[in-house]
């Protein structure tokens, strides 16, 4: 199977009016989307969610501000889209990101980076597991050929 990434617009990308763009963003570097909602979720799923993070001083103010308002979560699919996915994400700090990545161009804090990208292929496939127990949209792009050598 392809390469998966989980990937989240948190509250502040969502009430900030980004989730087209960020959509688009993906969608146009040629990735597949194969799984999309968007949803509220309460403190025991957010603190699975980061429990790596449970012994971080910031974890609790972590946890607040991810359920304080609907997220966007997806799953998108192609070569490499760990990686390169962080790479258009940037720096989790957005005062070391990149202009033309998403945080470089739309964030200012940590606390408030806009999204989040899984780090690895073994941390998006437990968040994948999580976030979409059903499992992935079953399609095929009509494009691939255009996409992929
Ligand atoms: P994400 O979701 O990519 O991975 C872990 C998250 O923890 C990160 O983005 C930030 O939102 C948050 N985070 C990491 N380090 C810090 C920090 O030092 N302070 C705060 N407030 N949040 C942090």
């Amino acid at each position: 199977m392809a390469e998966q990434t989980f990937i989240m617009i948190k509250p502040d990308g969502v009430q900030r009016g980004l989730i087209g763009e960020i959509i688009s963003r993906f969608e146009k570097k040629g990735f597949y989307l194969k799984g999309l909602k968007l949803l509220t979720v309460e403190r025991p799923f957010a603190e699975k969610h980061y429990a790596d993070l449970s012994a971080k001083p910031f974890f609790s103010g972590l946890v607040d501000y991810i359920i304080s308002g609907p997220v966007v979560a997806m799953i998108w699919e192609g070569k490499n889209v760990v990686t390169t996915g962080r790479k258009i994400i940037g720096a989790t700090n957005p005062a070391q990101s990149e202009p033309g990545t998403i945080r470089g161009d739309f964030a200012i804090d940590i606390g408030r980076n806009v999204i989040h990208g899984s780090d690895s292929v073994e941390s998006a496939r437990k968040e994948i597991a999580l976030w979409f127990p059903e499992g992935p949209a079953n399609w095929q792009s009509s494009q691939h050929s255009w996409i992929y050598e």
